[in-house]
């Protein structure tokens, strides 16, 4: 295979002869090269076969201990001006940037297969899909993409036919942590990433594409392209409606994505569309349609249990890649919370004592394709998406931020998302637990200036009377012995009630300082071991402490100078106002 495509052509030998490979394969993405790269990995041992019986077509890969998160602090992007890129990103002058990581990319390729890979992030007949072509060295991106991705001969039709695509090239290099780089240069829609063969680092049609590439070209040409997952909520009379959800990485995303209803709420279903991105379109009437540019989940595993996520649970037992997990005595994979069998081996490969850290990796990772998860939604290949009737923020706050409110307007509903705080996990190197600032759990993935990017979510309400609501939520409140105030998973589909309750006009609400609050009687508690002083607490708003945040999330804006849009400004000053008055 190759193509006959010239600017492709170019650029794929081009990189051949700067990283000089030792052979060149074109994927078409078909299920025998799929296979072959699975039986060759196991031959050269980067994937071990878990116990086939129990868990047929699952593998796992020990990644380099060092290797293990994004990398955040090496991660670049390179536009012209730094300005563009905004305090949100580290900068690199481009120039600088290709010649510091093609000398890193100089003969890179050595002793290995060149893989090119073209990918379609959309269904692959969808006007809102993108097309991309990454080049990497590790045949663990070629099955990790085939799985995440739809990507092969189909996608390069479509290139050939456009014309034009994304550029990502990739190199497990060294794996040295120095010589790490993760760059994006918006303005020629190239990546390049050097050292890691982790998820977000290595896929590049994931956070690199998907995200930061996208989101430069969603704000020139009038989309969203946003860090939330896509879900269908179908009431027992058979009405169903879409909501997006922006939660950072490792805060539940995947589990709301493909939640298991309770046994109190027969006849409601949960149908997933997407776990992690979704790309956002106004459509001709002004609604915001969603699509899902991935095709497949890369999930955090600790945790995933039968009660938590069974969708999750059953449909990591088969064709599955497991990244950094531990193992059982009899080959099965092994992770912290799974609830059943025991831990033999760590994710590093170590006997298992209990005494040194966890079994799994807290990022350890499962990669799976979407068409397995068993509330996979039939609209989730639909070219035009579905339409999204509420937009939800949220965070991992132990304290402050209630349980569930909702944005008075759009533009406070942007402010609400610029303002989104929450914990740091281990889904990024550094400290884990700290409180940071992550706009619209967009921190890490927004491609250019928090400034911008505010004053393009503001543009929306001058083009369309006809947007989502905003609401903010955050299941992670805990009391003073830090015990969690609300019971989470499951139960959270009682809060996606309330929030299609005000959607559709059925409630009416408290309003406070900072937006709308639910009466306690319409959160359905029942069968629940929620007591009303603990509902209390879940939806109260404490004046001073949000007056603290105010000033915090005030200081926060004020960092991006004279870029923030006025009416952001305007939207914090009213919200301080009424904090003020409520003394
Ligand atoms: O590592 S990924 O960026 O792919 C997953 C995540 O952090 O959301
Ligand atoms: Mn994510």
């Amino acid at each position: 295979m190759t193509t006959t495509l010239t600017v492709l052509k170019d650029w794929v030998d081009s990189v051949a002869s700067l990283t000089r490979p030792a052979s060149i394969h074109w994927c078409d993405g078909s299920d025998e090269e799929y296979q072959r790269l699975i039986d060759e990995m196991q031959e050269s041992g980067t994937l071990m076969p878990l116990d086939q019986k129990e868990y047929p077509g699952c593998y796992l890969h020990r990644s380099d201990p060092s290797d293990v998160a994004r990398v955040e602090h090496l991660t670049f992007v390179c536009s012209k001006s730094q300005d563009d890129a905004g305090p949100n990103n580290n900068w690199m002058d481009p120039a600088d940037a290709h010649a510091k990581i093609d000398a890193l990319f100089d003969g890179a390729m050595q002793g290995r297969t060149m893989y090119v890979i073209p990918y379609c992030m959309g269904p692959i007949d969808s006007p809102y899909a993108r097309l991309g072509v990454e080049i990497t060295d590790s045949p663990y991106v070629v099955v990790n993409m085939n799985l995440m991705t739809r990507m092969g001969a189909a996608a390069l039709a479509r290139i050939e036919k456009e014309g034009h695509f994304v550029k990502g090239l990739h190199s497990t290099g060294d794996l040295d942590p120095d010589k790490r780089f993760i760059m994006h240069f918006p303005e020629e829609l190239t990546i390049k990433s050097i050292g890691s063969g982790y998820g977000g680092n290595a896929l590049l049609g994931k956070k690199c594409h998907a995200l930061r590439i996208a989101s430069w070209q969603a704000r020139q040409e009038g989309w969203l392209a946003e860090h939330m997952l896509i879900v269908g909520i179908e009431s027992p009379e058979g009405e169903t409606h879409y909501v997006a959800c922006a939660f950072p990485s490792a805060c539940g995303k995947t589990n709301l994505a493909m939640l298991i209803p309770p046994e109190s709420h027969a006849g409601w279903k949960i149908w997933t569309l997407g776990d992690d991105i979704a790309w956002l379109h106004l459509d001709t009437e002004g609604k915001l349609r969603a699509i899902n540019p991935e095709a497949g989940y890369f999930g955090v595993v600790p945790g995933t249990n039968a009660k938590t996520n069974r969708n999750a649970f059953d449909m990591i037992q088969r064709n599955t890649i497991f990244t950094n997990v531990g193992l059982t005595a009899d080959n099965q994979p092994w992770w912290e919370d799974k609830k059943t069998g025991k831990p033999a081996i760590d994710w590093l490969g170590n006997k298992y004592d209990g005494g040194n850290g966890p079994a799994a990796h807290p990022n350890s990772r499962f990669t799976v394709s979407a068409r397995q998860n068993p509330s996979y939604s039939s609209l989730a290949e639909a070219p035009d998406g579905v339409p999204i009737s509420a937009l939800v923020f949220g965070g991992r706050r132990k304290e402050l931020a209630p349980l569930v409110y909702e944005a008075k307007s759009w533009r406070h509903g942007v402010l609400i998302g610029a303002g989104v705080a929450s914990e740091t996990t281990a889904a990024a190197i550094g400290n884990v637990g700290v409180v940071r600032r992550d706009p619209m759990a967009m921190k890490p993935f927004c491609g250019y200036n928090f400034a911008d990017y505010w004053a393009h979510w503001l543009s929306f309400a001058d083009r369309s009377d006809n947007l989502p609501r905003i609401f903010h939520v955050n299941w992670f409140r805990q009391d003073e012995d830090g015990k969690f105030l609300w019971p989470g998973f499951g139960e959270n589909l009682r809060v996606l009630r309330w929030i299609l309750d005000r959607c559709e006009g059925r409630v009416d609400a408290r309003p406070t300082p900072v937006g709308y609050l639910p009466q306690p009687d319409d959160i359905d508690t029942e069968g629940l071991d929620v007591s009303p002083e603990t509902l209390e607490a879940l939806l109260a708003v404490n004046v001073d402490q949000w007056k603290t945040e105010m000033q915090s999330i005030g200081e926060y804006l004020d960092s991006y100078g004279e870029r923030l849009p006025d009416v952001l400004r305007a939207e914090h000053a009213q919200v301080v106002k009424a904090l003020h008055a409520a003394e």
